[in-house]
């Protein structure tokens, strides 16, 4: 139940409590308060990271009227709502974020101060909560904040990972993992709501039985009812996500998984106390970690529990709590639409099923009606290891009734296709859900295509290539189903918060309010050809590379000369991304000045910085790894390029510290193989903040281009035409490499060990894929790379024209705000009606 039993006399039960005040008296007085009375300590004896939780708790003061406001006004008008299901939100800092949507910054600063504090040391003590991977994570984070800011009414549902993505280290120069306790002091953006918990099953096994059909004719049917063998809990959390300045807070709601009561039961009941405190260990650890692949899953049972436990919780949690009581579920898809956030959870469809039929009483052409207008699907790949299959076998055994529901949706299914495409078997084994080889397994984006209103990529060229390449029968017999919807990215946290001296400078010349109309940079544009406005420009990114230089000798020790080209390439290792390319450039750039093949001074000074984390498991991204921290201990150590050659690869890149990265960019690195990034966002943050792009005709690489034009972008490499065509026509790595002496110095500079004490064997696992398979075509694009490199260098030796153009980049890409994706996603998918 909910509220008060009895109607209450005094007139403050009915509206939440007034706003503590904006005034830096207030807030200091209130800041004590939560010290004193909530973290049970006088200031005198406080540890910084008491300072940092009563801070947190105060600002979070002042934005609880408006999340309550919000949610009252959501349930007294209510409308159709964003369910945004996503197993990963990496959603960074908090206490930046909301010292800044409530605009408070200025007032806490002086609050602290007046109590002999500092806000920067306090905002330095929050560990971020990474729970995501990368790309696909942090565009869920960037979305939600834009729904926010947009007043859209959403919910996110995920998963509270009690460990996010491993804290990455070097040991020798190796990647080593820790485990990310982001909870470990205290935890205070959260709300736990463990009276609200949820029941969800698994295993076990259906029956069928015989029912009377609803409409008193008499007539029989056989229904199924499934009767897992085990549950599980799940315990929402709360975060707030507040909109930019704006009074709106949303809700982000994750699950975290307890043990049942019937657990305790069995530990009181049965002798075997250790058993039993086992098997409560055994539900928890359904939330417990992470998984840290990206774009590669491992297809770990564990994995497809998290995915079903999230999705399971979300859907009753809307339907029991969030949808008024007794709502006709048939009207289910005016209330609600659910994104899936990729296929991690397409397990839904098949929930929401079972719900409809088996909770609700539904017959399946109802149910079927509802649940295809009730999901909607993102697909943010092109490689096919990455679409996830869940072997029959596994389905089955955890999740017996949805292996049945999905086998009748495919049936029916098969029986359209069939009677479209009539005798043609082969199709018919191509599109099917079920695939038969190398194992019978349940191929989940054939299953959320089917499902699906839309199906949609995240960029112009990867929705192409999902219509051709990856799905192409589908878009053969539904074409109006496919769309696209370009990533963006929040300009709240990219400009405004990672860029203050930019995002100055960008307001004293333009005036406030472009945060939430990106597109107004455009009138920036002119200014690219003031003087003034240049030097101010030139300055900002000099004091962001100063601000990045101090940081990094601080968290890493590492060293960063004053002068130079910052180059960045900071991104999950991943073999498509080719990390390697970029270190091949290095290399050659650095065996050519040893060699006396150039001269010192004919290269402009670079400093190169990496950022990058591997999935445990994947052996050559770890190889690579190495293979750069080798190459940086290297170069970095030889007087011969000193002041002209400097490698960094600070260890545990997060969205910390790409806040403070990727503001001091010159150059952006985006160099992947033409067909494999299916958009990428790191690519519009930087240009954004002032960073030209070297890069591929990849993902949106090619809407960054086509906007801020051919002038200030550098663009390389194959098209994915030629990628075809060559991949065609037999691609032979080590031709390539026989036939050109610049590369061939490069590599055999690596394999003769010279960066790795000698030990030709620890850089051969990475030199020999290179020769020998060379499956994204590093070496095919290497000249070309090279080539355009050396435009770079010709760019930059004429600072004036560099930063015009730098200019143009942040004006011309407006179109990579979050915003502006969500307005797609509401035109073209959420509310296609409305306007
Ligand atoms: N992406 Cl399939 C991930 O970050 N993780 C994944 O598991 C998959 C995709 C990325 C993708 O590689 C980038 O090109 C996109 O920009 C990003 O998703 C967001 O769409």
């Amino acid at each position: 139940t909910t509220g008060p039993a009895l109607e209450p006399a005094n007139p403050l039960a009915k509206a939440p409590v007034g706003r503590p005040p904006r005034t830096v008296d207030g807030f200091a007085r209130e800041f004590l308060r939560e010290l004193n009375f909530g973290e049970g300590v006088a200031l005198s004896r406080s540890s910084q990271n008491d300072q940092y939780l009563a801070l947190a708790r105060t600002i979070r003061h002042y934005l609880m009227a408006d999340w309550l406001e919000t949610a009252r006004r959501r349930r007294e008008h209510p409308t159709k709502m964003v369910g945004y299901l996503s197993a990963e939100y990496l959603l960074g800092r908090q206490m930046g974020n909301a010292l800044l949507a409530t605009d408070l910054g200025a007032i806490a600063d002086q609050a602290l101060r007046s109590l002999g504090l500092d806000l920067r040391t306090l905002r330095a003590q929050e560990v971020e909560p990474g729970l995501g991977n990368g790309g696909l994570g942090r565009l869920a984070a960037c979305f939600v904040d834009s729904l926010a800011t947009m007043d859209v009414p959403c919910i996110g549902y995920g998963i509270r990972y009690e460990y996010g993505i491993f804290r990455q280290t070097f040991e020798g120069g190796r990647q080593v993992e820790v485990p990310d306790s982001w909870l470990s002091l205290g935890g205070p953006w959260e709300f736990p709501h463990p009276d609200r918990a949820v029941t969800v099953g698994f295993g076990g096994s259906t029956e069928t039985f015989v029912e009377e059909t609803a409409d008193g004719s008499g007539h029989q049917i056989t229904r199924s009812r499934w009767v897992p063998a085990w549950n599980v809990l799940g315990v929402p959390y709360h975060y707030m996500v507040p909109g930019y300045q704006n009074g709106v807070v949303n809700t982000l709601r994750l699950w975290s998984a307890r043990a049942t009561q019937a657990f305790d039961l069995q530990i009181f009941n049965s002798g075997d106390y250790a058993t039993a405190v086992r098997a409560q260990t055994f539900a928890e650890n359904i939330s417990k970690v992470l998984y840290p692949e990206d774009s590669t899953p491992q297809g770990r049972e564990l994995r497809l529990q998290q995915q079903y436990f999230f999705v399971a919780c979300s859907l009753k949690d809307f339907i029991d709590r969030t949808l008024e009581k007794d709502f006709d579920l048939h009207r289910l898809p005016e209330r609600i639409i659910f994104q899936l956030n990729d296929t991690h959870p397409v397990i839904a469809i098949p929930e929401m099923m079972r719900l409809l039929m088996d909770e609700h009483g539904m017959e399946w052409d109802e149910a079927w009606s509802v649940t295809q207008r009730c999901f909607a699907y993102t697909c943010h790949t092109l490689l096919p290891e990455a679409l996830e299959v869940w072997p029959v076998e596994l389905v089955g055994r955890l999740l017996p009734r949805h292996l049945e529901i999905i086998y009748r949706i495919n049936e029916e299914f098969l029986e359209t296709v069939r009677e479209t495409f009539p005798g043609d078997e082969l199709r018919v084994r191509r599109m099917s859900i079920i695939q038969d080889h190398p194992e019978r397994a349940v191929r989940m984006a054939n299953l959320a295509t089917v499902a699906g209103v839309k199906v949609n990529g995240v960029a112009e060229l990867h929705s192409q290539l999902l219509r051709d390449k990856v799905l192409p029968d589908f878009s053969e017999l539904w074409p109006d189903k496919f769309t696209n919807v370009t990533n963006g990215v929040t300009p709240r946290r990219f400009i405004r918060l990672a860029n203050p001296t930019l995002s100055q400078l960008i307001t004293d010349t333009i005036g406030v309010g472009w945060e939430t109309k990106l597109e107004r940079l455009e009138s920036l544009e002119p200014y690219a050809e003031d003087e003034e406005f240049r030097e101010r420009f030139a300055a900002a990114k000099q004091a962001n590379k100063t601000r990045l230089r101090e940081l990094l000798a601080v968290r890493d020790g590492i060293e960063l000369p004053e002068h130079g080209m910052v180059d960045v390439m900071v991104k999950r290792l991943h073999e498509y991304k080719r990390q390697t390319l970029k270190l091949l450039h290095i290399v050659s750039l650095y065996e050519q000045i040893i060699s006396g093949k150039v001269a010192k001074d004919a290269i402009v000074p670079r400093t190169f910085v990496f950022g990058a984390k591997a999935a445990p498991g994947y052996h050559m991204a770890k190889e690579i790894i190495y293979l750069i921290n080798s190459v940086a201990a290297t170069v970095n150590a030889d007087e011969r390029v000193k002041g002209v050659l400097t490698v960094a690869f600070p260890a545990n890149y997060n969205v910390t510290l790409a806040n403070k990265l990727i503001p001091a960019a010159d150059l952006s690195e985006q160099i992947s193989l033409a067909g494999k990034e299916a958009s990428g966002t790191g690519n519009m943050k930087f240009a954004l903040n002032g960073a030209l792009t070297i890069g591929t005709d990849d993902g949106a690489n090619v809407e960054i281009r086509k906007l801020v034009g051919d002038d200030n972008f550098f663009l390389f490499g194959m098209d994915e035409p030629q990628v075809a065509a060559l991949q065609a026509k037999g691609y032979v790595p080590s031709a390539v490499y026989e036939s050109n002496p610049q590369l061939r110095s490069a590599i055999d500079l690596i394999a003769s060990g010279h960066f790795t004490g000698g030990d030709r064997g620890l850089a051969a696992t990475v030199v020999d894929d290179l020769l020998y398979n060379d499956r994204f075509m590093t070496l095919a694009d290497f000249q070309s790379y090279i080539d355009v490199q050396g435009e770079v260098d010709e760019a930059y030796r004429d600072q004036e024209r560099w930063t015009r153009s730098a200019i143009l980049n942040v004006a011309r890409s407006g179109f990579f705000s979050s915003d502006r994706s969500m307005k797609d996603y509401l035109r073209r998918i959420w509310m296609p009606t409305h306007d």
